[in-house]
């Protein structure tokens, strides 16, 4: 196990930290302490290393598009339709950043600043955690609270990660990560097959919000349940608007959740302890993104991003994502990843 920690760039004339954790596998993570990015995800290859999650070489480009690459999101990830929430019998309105709604934590989520860190070393595993404190000021939130994420690496080449809300006043914690994945090395997920342990999806309105009806995923593109090639599904969906997967699938239990594999066999398995999943196919990427995998282009990456099914308080049954003062919870996501090399 190693801990490397070295400066990546400036924000706001303000060195962003770079965090890599190496196991005994040489796989590696590293986490920026400007938005909780996970920059690195590295496993060994025939090239001696491969990066399986989609980054960028500095900091501005990270914050140049609208795709929350390998971003920390919260309080809220997903979407709230109109920012508006119940809470305590109030309608509580948070900033919107996308139409008149609120998208993953709204203009000052926690993707946009920076964290505090410290960092920890076991005999099997080594972490960083991120943390601060978040007061209604900052995003728009209601209440002040404590939040702290904790990247945790292991020699069972599992990345871990918890996410901690400690609520002074009640407010709203939903948190996820916005990791693209290409286990290849090609500039697409096409070859790439997907797994979801899910057997209805979210009807979605002409924003994305979901109008509270589930649909069966039997006879649709959306059925995962079995390992499909993400190209057939995708080929599927061309004469919708999305031309992709920009969607949310209710999950039929927690533990392992999903499953990612490359023709080649390597794969990442996704452990969540939520109800929801969105799958984002990176339909309309372009290539005034300049990827560290090359410029961007659609289908070349996949965020799979465990979470509590969004808008939740407009909808029956679709959890709560409410944090009441003097509560702390933890929810955790782990992507282990596993190679058919011996
Ligand atoms: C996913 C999607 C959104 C958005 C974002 C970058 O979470 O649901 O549509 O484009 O990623």
């Amino acid at each position: 196990m190693n801990i490397e920690i070295t400066d990546f760039d400036y924000r706001k004339e303000r060195p962003v930290k770079k965090i890599k954790l190496t196991n005994d596998n040489s796989v590696s993570i590293s986490i920026l302490t400007m938005g909780g990015i996970l920059n690195e995800f590295l496993v060994p290859s025939d090239k001696e290393s491969k990066n399986i999650v989609l980054n960028f070489s500095n900091i501005s480009d990270y914050y140049k598009n609208p795709f929350y690459i390998g971003m920390a999101i919260g309080r809220t990830g997903g979407r709230i339709k109109n920012g508006s929430m119940p809470l305590d019998g109030e309608v509580v309105t948070v900033p919107s950043n996308e139409n008149n709604n609120t998208l993953h934590g709204g203009p000052n989520g926690f993707c946009y600043d920076f964290w505090e860190y410290s960092t920890k070393q076991n005999q099997d595993s080594s972490s960083v955690t991120l943390y601060k404190n978040i007061y209604s000021a900052n995003d728009g939130y209601p209440g002040h609270m404590e939040a702290k994420i904790t990247y945790t690496l292991t020699n069972e080449n599992e990345l871990n990660i918890s996410y901690t809300g400690k609520a002074y006043q009640n407010t709203f914690f939903n948190p996820t990560c916005h990791a693209y994945f290409n286990l290849s090395e090609s500039n697409t997920i096409l070859n790439h097959e997907l797994m979801v342990e899910s057997s209805q999806y979210l009807e979605l309105d002409e924003e994305k919000i979901p109008t509270g009806n589930l649909l069966d995923v039997g006879q649709t593109p959306f059925d995962f349940r079995k390992p499909t090639l993400l190209k057939e599904a995708i080929n599927e969906l061309q004469d919708t608007t999305e031309k992709g997967f920009d969607d949310v699938f209710k999950l039929d239990h927690t533990g392992k959740i999903a499953t990612l594999t490359n023709s080649d066999d390597d794969s990442i398995e996704i452990f969540s302890d939520r109800n929801g999943l969105v799958v984002f196919t990176s339909n309309s990427f372009d290539d005034s993104l300049n990827l560290i995998k090359g410029k961007g282009q659609p289908y070349m990456g996949v965020a799979l991003e465990p979470q509590t099914l969004p808008d939740t308080h407009n909808h029956e049954n679709f959890g709560d994502v409410t944090l009441r003062a003097g509560e702390e919870k933890t929810y955790t996501i782990t992507y282990k990843y596993n190679s058919n090399k011996k």
